[in-house]
């Protein structure tokens, strides 16, 4: 990388006006040396966040497995065959216990996912009660329950749901190669309606899953032109799943993971960037290089959804070798 590339990328704003990010203008960040793209990040970061802050958000998986989608990465999808047991959607109670645990073991916000194409009405009542529920926890609430229409993101809204997932999951050119039930346009409209309803946006995407440079910069730069870019932007490494397609894919290189991270956190200074799946599968020291790129967000908790995550007692100890602390616990 030259100098004059480096001087071809546009300079950190700080402005209300959304900055729009051309693909070239993302890959020409993700091509910097390691320590040029370090340096911008953690300039970046610390203009907006406290660096060693992080947020946690515990996740549970709310209706597992038999999804009718057919996302090449997704062990829940009923085209693949990686085991994952189906099971109905659980009772509120149990939703509230296992919120209530995790809020006592530290966690500031609660994601309930679940394993559909799109909530029916039936699916709405519970979700609404789980929603409210967690609520009255004192808990941020999160849910990501697949494609929503205007009157399903009104009754989460009046519920009082704070965040809504939902991942462009890649590039808009390379979306057809792990996906075809539904379209990129499809995931866009319902990220819309979610903002409309006016509750905040939760997007990003999974990397490792064959994609090139300028594909994973397309990811970035469709998530960062959004206006306004989402509030939370999970970065996914692909778990490799046996029994999905995705499952003999070739290792993602640890560096290029953290080249994602501070790529999403230069073109969206003031998300919060989560270092999503994939942890368990990550030394100490690829996660550290994640914080210093500007992660502030980590699933927290033992489970993800159907795969594995650190337990709560390691992601303590690393924090605490890190000097770092949960958001919620700031003095
Ligand atoms: N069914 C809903 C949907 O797809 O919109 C919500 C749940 S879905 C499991 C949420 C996200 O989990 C996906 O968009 C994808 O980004 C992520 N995900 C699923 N399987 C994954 C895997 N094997 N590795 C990394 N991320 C994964
Ligand atoms: C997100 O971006 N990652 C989470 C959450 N949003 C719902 C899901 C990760 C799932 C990993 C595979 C599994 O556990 O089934
Ligand atoms: Fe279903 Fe969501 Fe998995 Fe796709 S990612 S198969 S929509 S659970």
């Amino acid at each position: 990388m030259n100098t004059q590339t480096i001087e071809f990328i546009r300079p950190v704003k700080q402005s209300t006006a959304p900055q729009r990010w051309s693909v070239p203008d993302v890959e020409a960040l993700f091509k910097l040396p390691f320590a040029d793209l370090m340096y911008r990040a953690q300039q970046v970061h610390r203009e907006h966040f406290d660096p060693n802050a992080v947020q946690l958000s515990t996740l549970l998986s709310i209706k597992t497995g038999g999804c009718t989608e057919d996302c090449g990465y997704c062990p829940q999808s009923a085209f693949n065959s990686a085991g994952v047991e189906d099971r109905k959607m659980l009772e509120v109670e149990e939703v509230v216990a296992a919120a209530r645990a995790a809020q006592q073991k530290g966690a500031g916000r609660f994601c309930m996912g679940a394993a559909w194409r799109e909530p029916s009405d039936e699916d709405m009542a519970s979700v609404v009660e789980m929603v409210k529920a967690v609520r009255d926890l004192g808990m941020e609430t999160c849910a990501t329950l697949g494609m929503l229409n205007d009157e399903q993101t009104g009754q989460l809204r009046d519920a009082g749901l704070d965040y809504y997932n939902h991942n462009l999951d890649t590039s808009p050119e390379f979306y057809g190669n792990i996906i075809s039930t539904r379209d990129y346009q499809d995931r866009l409209d319902t990220l819309d309606r979610v903002r409309k309803a006016g509750m905040s946006v939760c997007s990003g995407g999974i990397v490792g899953m064959g994609e090139s440079i300028t594909q994973r910069a397309g990811l970035v730069a469709q998530l960062a032109n959004m206006n306004p870019y989402p509030e939370s932007v999970p970065i996914n490494n692909l778990v490799r799943v046996e029994g999905t397609p995705l499952a003999q894919t070739e290792e993602l290189d640890p560096l290029d993971f953290v080249r994602t991270v501070a790529v999403a956190r230069i073109t969206m200074p003031t998300a919060f960037v989560r270092l999503s799946a994939g942890r368990q599968q990550m030394s100490d020291a690829v996660q550290a290089l994640c914080f210093l790129a500007g992660a502030n967000s980590i699933f927290y908790g033992e489970q993800l959804l159907t795969t594995g995550n650190p337990d709560v007692e390691k992601d303590r100890a690393l924090l605490d070798k890190l000097g770092m602390y949960p958001l919620a616990e700031k003095a």
